[in-house]
């Protein structure tokens, strides 16, 4: 493994509803995520988030084990309806207190919090009148941000707007899977417009009122395969990239849709007002990128994932690392991208306690694998400046419930006992090397 640069960021990665618990606690109110729980069949094991990891209460030892890990970074979401109840108007005093103890509990054990303002939990208020696909959601979003801004802006030192807002879009609203479950796909893309102009105007508006916090967004991002050579494949595999990459980083970076994928959606597209495009383009301090997988496209029956021979993840996900090379170099070649952070990377693996350990060597194994091919992009010219690991510890994954296991911290939900996987006694290990060369760098 090259070395990294000295001021290379590593850390580990969690959202507000997958770790907090404490749903209705001290004034909270509802997201569509505690709404959507409670669809019969949404959650594979009836699961729901009103205890989870119970972080909410045990922030303070959580805090310490990340301190214990030895990464620079903590990378965390703030719970929109915990600290705004109703999604506008008043403010929950109670709600943000927990983020100043959280944020100062940071700093207090030498890491920097990334603060991300939307990881999908909307205030349930918001969605009672259109959630996302209704404009006014916009400007809740935006008074939110500056508020949170207003409270924690001088501490945290990163702040991204919305966290996958394909996920949002596409799961949330055109397959319906995610909270809030709708399925249409014109819905999908005013859903996505909107998050894309929220998060324009976010940064105009923190930039206003003089937030020194580092400003962007995370997109999850993946290289598109196409199944064969045939020409009905590779035209496949270009508009799925087209839906799934260009139609955010288009926006975010150039100022426009891509064209194609304009042309393919029709009457679906989205109402985008004049000026719209230019909220959205503003300059971004870092781009977020989560990478678990590539995915592959075909015109015909769907590709057949057991085929190309790759472990499989408990996802169902293929492990693919070079992949991940081979997204950042196509990002530096065809787009001016602002500085890279690889904000979420993990795997799922059903892990086993054995005499009180966790040999998860598969998710050590993805760990590293991805590690190298980030450093593989670097040494070929593209700036990263992190590295965070999906997840700090088992979590809420989801419409999956509790069964998958993302954390290289295993959570017993019965006791909420944390144990740290081999995958972090080796994370821990290898950050250490990192500061033995910082320091050689350093001399
Ligand atoms: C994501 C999600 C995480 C998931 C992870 C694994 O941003 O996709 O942030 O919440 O848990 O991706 O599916």
């Amino acid at each position: 493994m090259p070395d990294f640069p000295k001021n290379f960021i590593w850390g580990v990665a969690t959202s507000a509803f997958q770790i907090e618990g404490a749903a209705s606690v001290d004034g909270k109110g509802p997201s569509i995520w505690d709404d959507f729980c409670r669809i019969p069949g949404a959650i594979a094991d009836a699961s729901d988030g009103t205890e989870a990891c119970d972080h909410y209460h045990r922030w303070a030892t959580d805090l310490d084990l990340i301190a214990d890990l030895g990464v620079d970074a903590y990378r965390f979401s703030v719970s929109w309806p915990r600290v705004q109840p109703l999604g506008s108007g008043a403010f929950n005093e109670a709600g943000f207190a927990f983020y100043e103890r959280l944020v100062d509990g940071m700093l207090a054990r030498g890491l920097k919090p990334y603060l991300t303002l939307n990881h999908w939990d909307l205030p349930s208020a918001l969605q009672a009148t259109g959630g996302w696909e209704n404009r006014d959601t916009v400007q809740h979003f935006v008074d939110y941000a500056c508020e949170v801004a207003r409270r924690l802006g001088d501490r945290v030192v990163s702040i991204c707007t919305h966290n996958e807002p394909w996920v949002i879009a596409v799961l949330g609203n055109e397959i319906g899977n995610f909270a809030p479950g709708i399925k249409s796909r014109a819905v999908m893309l005013q859903v996505a417009h909107h998050l894309l102009l929220s998060h324009g105007l976010t940064l105009t508006a923190l930039r206003a009122q003089g937030c020194k916090s580092e400003l962007g967004i995370v997109l999850n991002l993946a290289p598109i395969h196409a199944a064969t050579d045939s020409a009905e494949d590779r035209a496949a595999a270009r508009l799925s990239d087209g839906t799934g990459l260009r139609w955010y980083v288009d926006p975010l970076i150039k100022g426009c849709y891509p064209a194609d994928v304009l042309g393919h959606v029709g009457a679906d597209a989205p109402k985008v007002l004049p000026g719209d495009m230019e909220k959205i383009a503003q300059p971004l301090d870092f781009m977020g990128i989560n990478y678990y997988m590539r995915s592959v496209a075909g015109a015909g029956v769907p590709w057949d994932i057991k085929s190309s021979g790759r472990e499989i993840t408990d996802m169902g996900w293929e492990v693919y690392p070079e992949g991940l090379t081979e997204l950042l170099l196509r990002l530096h070649r065809e787009y001016p991208m602002p500085p890279i952070f690889i904000t979420e990377n993990g795997a799922a693996f059903p892990d086993e306690v054995v005499d009180g350990r966790v040999h998860d060597v598969r998710r050590q194994a993805y760990i590293e694998n991805h590690i190298a091919a980030v450093a593989q992009a670097m040494v070929q010219g593209v700036r990263v400046d992190g590295y965070f690991v999906w997840s700090l510890m088992d979590n809420f994954e989801w419409a999956s419930g509790y069964a998958k296991r993302f954390g290289i911290v295993r959570v017993d939900y019965d006791t909420q006992q944390r144990t740290l996987k081999d995958s972090a006694l080796w994370y821990r290990d290898f950050l250490r090397q990192q500061r033995v060369q910082r320091l050689a760098l350093a001399a």
